[in-house]
């Protein structure tokens, strides 16, 4: 095992991943920007390495500051967390280059999953069902174009390969419109990410947004651990994610999970990993797989007893991993609601200082959060602040202990979206579960009205 880890991180995640290093008897080393020194986190870490000032690209973006700030303090693995460089395979080869181990995959299966043709193209033959379209990437020729559109049938979707989680779509709704939006597309793309390369799906209309959570070692072994409903989201933000999905029958969910698992094997696949799936009418369609752990990732360790960060660790230090697929019991219901420094009408950042944080407690509650009573939240990063999770034998458990949860919880100083949180929880058609991506959205545009 590791004895020293760098967090390249701030935030939740990186006292999330701190928590984890202490519990396997690991020494931590946390890197952070100027607007971070005098968190709390970072005075808790063995060590902490100032890399920058406060904007990203400068300090948490910075890979010669963060890859310095590791040889200095002789760590030998090097954590990304989520977002920032978690999905950057030239900062895993960089990383892995330099002597360190990356904790993640390798930078190999970060980029077939980064390019998101390849990475469909690579989920298709390995038996993990697809949104139907365009057979890899679209063609230069219109005419070939407008025959493909055809065929999979109105609404399409043109999407950038090199995009995700939102970036560089474009819903098409008729045939006269169809070259004109794969043209804008491309230039788009080749803008935003330096590669003009599209593909298109058949768009659906209403689905969820559900995600398979997967663990696997190098030597080719690999779980899933059940799935997540993350459809409420606004803006390709999540607010509130849940698992197990309600009303999706055990048999499906374990068909999929057992295929995505499969696919991990098949592309020698390391350390955990997600599947994100759109569901509609009782079919799963697969449209990207992520790299890394997760904000939502308690949601699945509160149904299944297992650790994922220390797992991510175990599985980087090159251990097997203790369990097989008939080990892993889901049992219970999870609800994670996040809670961000924010207006929660108009949802604008509210950075500052919070002068008072009284989180919730008691039987099926788990916080995960960086903040306190004094913390200042800094307006040059992510608005979330922290978690809130609640853990019940059943779903109606889960949600009767977030209601009490929300009504504990009291945040002074700054603006948070602990009232839209109250207000779900008391929605009828969340309570009823399997609302679509598209509630959110519409619930707040009746609510203005
Ligand atoms: C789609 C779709 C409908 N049909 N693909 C948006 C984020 C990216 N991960 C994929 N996205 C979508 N792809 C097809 N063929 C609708 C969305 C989508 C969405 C997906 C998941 C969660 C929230 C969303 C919000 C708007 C659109």
């Amino acid at each position: 095992m590791f004895e020293k880890i760098l967090i390249a991180n701030r935030g939740e995640i990186a006292l999330r991943i701190q928590r984890a290093c202490r519990e396997l008897g690991i020494k931590t080393v946390v890197v952070h920007s100027q607007a971070d020194t005098e968190a709390k986190y970072v005075k808790l870490a063995d060590e902490s390495v100032c890399i920058g000032p406060p904007p990203s690209r400068e300090s948490y973006l910075n890979i010669p500051a963060i890859i310095s700030a590791a040889e200095v303090t002789d760590a030998e693995a090097i954590h990304p967390g989520y977002g920032f460089l978690s999905e950057n395979a030239d900062f895993a080869e960089r990383v892995e280059r330099s002597g360190f181990v990356f904790i993640g995959p390798k930078p190999e299966s970060i980029r077939l999953m980064g390019d998101k043709v390849s990475a469909k193209d690579t989920m298709k033959k390995a038996g993990v069902p697809c949104v139907p379209g365009s057979d890899g990437a679209l063609p230069e020729d219109p005419k070939e174009c407008l025959r493909i559109a055809r065929t999979v049938g109105y609404p399409v979707i043109i999407k950038a390969a090199g995009g995700g989680g939102g970036r560089g779509m474009r819903v098409v709704h008729t045939e006269a419109a169809l070259v004109n939006a794969i043209a804008m597309t491309r230039t788009e793309a080749g803008t935003a990410f330096n590669n003009p390369t599209v593909y298109m799906e058949k768009f659906l209309e209403n689905p969820r947004h559900i995600e398979i959570q997967v663990l696997a070692d190098e030597f080719k072994n690999a779980v899933y651990l059940g799935e997540r409903d993350c459809s409420m989201q606004r803006r390709h933000q999540k607010i509130l994610e849940e698992g197990p999905a309600p009303g999706i029958a055990r048999r499906v969910i374990e068909k999929i999970g057992l295929r995505c698992a499969e696919a991990c094997k098949k592309i020698g696949y390391r350390g955990a990993g997600t599947f994100e799936f759109l569901y509609e009418k009782g079919e799963f369609y697969f449209i990207e797989m992520n790299t890394l752990v997760q904000v939502e990732h308690p949601v699945t360790e509160l149904i299944t007893g297992i650790d994922i960060v220390q797992e991510q660790i175990r599985v980087a230090a090159g251990e097997r991993l203790r369990f097989k697929q008939r080990d892993i019991v889901i049992s219970g219901h999870a609800i994670e609601c996040r809670i961000n420094a924010e207006d929660p009408y108009k949802f604008t950042p509210s950075p500052g200082k919070i002068t008072a944080w009284h989180p919730p407690g008691g039987p099926g509650v788990r916080v995960d959060s960086h903040a306190y009573s004094g913390y200042s939240v800094p307006p040059h990063y992510d608005s979330m602040i922290g978690k809130v999770l609640t853990y019940g034998s059943t779903r109606e458990q889960a949600i009767k202990r977030m209601r009490i949860a929300l009504s504990e919880m009291a945040v002074e100083g700054i603006s948070t979206n602990l009232p839209l949180h109250r207000e779900l929880l008391a929605d009828a058609n969340f309570v009823n579960g399997g609302t679509s991506i598209h509630y959110l959205e519409h619930k707040l545009s009746l609510r203005k009205a």
